[in-house]
């Protein structure tokens, strides 16, 4: 089982820290990897931080962590709710699969509530402000080494 991760971030996201902080908080996806990469390392897991506004883009790195990674942590943003695309990519990956929310889609409009990439992950996690992926990195590296034993 690689012990690589892939962590997905989808539209808008490279905005992050720079337009509604009280939505989204005040850290930068700069901040964001430079946090995941440090964990990582604690981990003891490889780690490729990717961000894109394009759903294709995303789809081809799913399709290269097929064969290279041992998890996926994906904040697809608003393609969570649009996205059958995804999903269908998604299915393909035969690891571990983590969904991350910075905040609580639930609490939000009701656009928000479904994700199409929930049917596919092994979890969801919503709400927690960016600390919500160290939490995801902890969750997918736990996840790998059950796999492992
Ligand atoms: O809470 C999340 O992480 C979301 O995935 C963020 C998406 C939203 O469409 C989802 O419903 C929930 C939006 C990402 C946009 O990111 C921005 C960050 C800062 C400023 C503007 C947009």
């Amino acid at each position: 089982m690689s012990r690589l991760v892939f962590l997905l971030n989808g539209p808008n996201l490279n905005l992050l820290g720079k337009r509604q902080p009280h939505i989204y908080g005040h850290e930068t996806l700069a901040d964001v990897e430079r946090d995941c990469q440090a964990l990582a390392g604690e981990l003891g897991i490889g780690l490729r931080f990717h961000q894109s506004n394009r759903e294709y883009e995303i789809i081809d790195w799913i399709h290269e962590a097929r064969d290279t990674a041992g998890g996926i942590v994906i904040n697809p943003a608003a393609f969570t709710h649009t996205s059958v695309a995804i999903l269908d990519a998604l299915n393909t990956f035969d690891a571990p699969v983590i969904e991350i929310h910075i905040s609580n889609v639930h609490k939000r409009e009701a656009f928000r509530h479904h994700s199409f990439v929930s049917a596919r992950a092994d979890g969801v996690i919503a709400g927690f402000g960016t600390q919500g992926y160290q939490l995801a990195l902890r969750r997918v590296a736990r996840l790998i080494d059950e796999k492992a034993a």
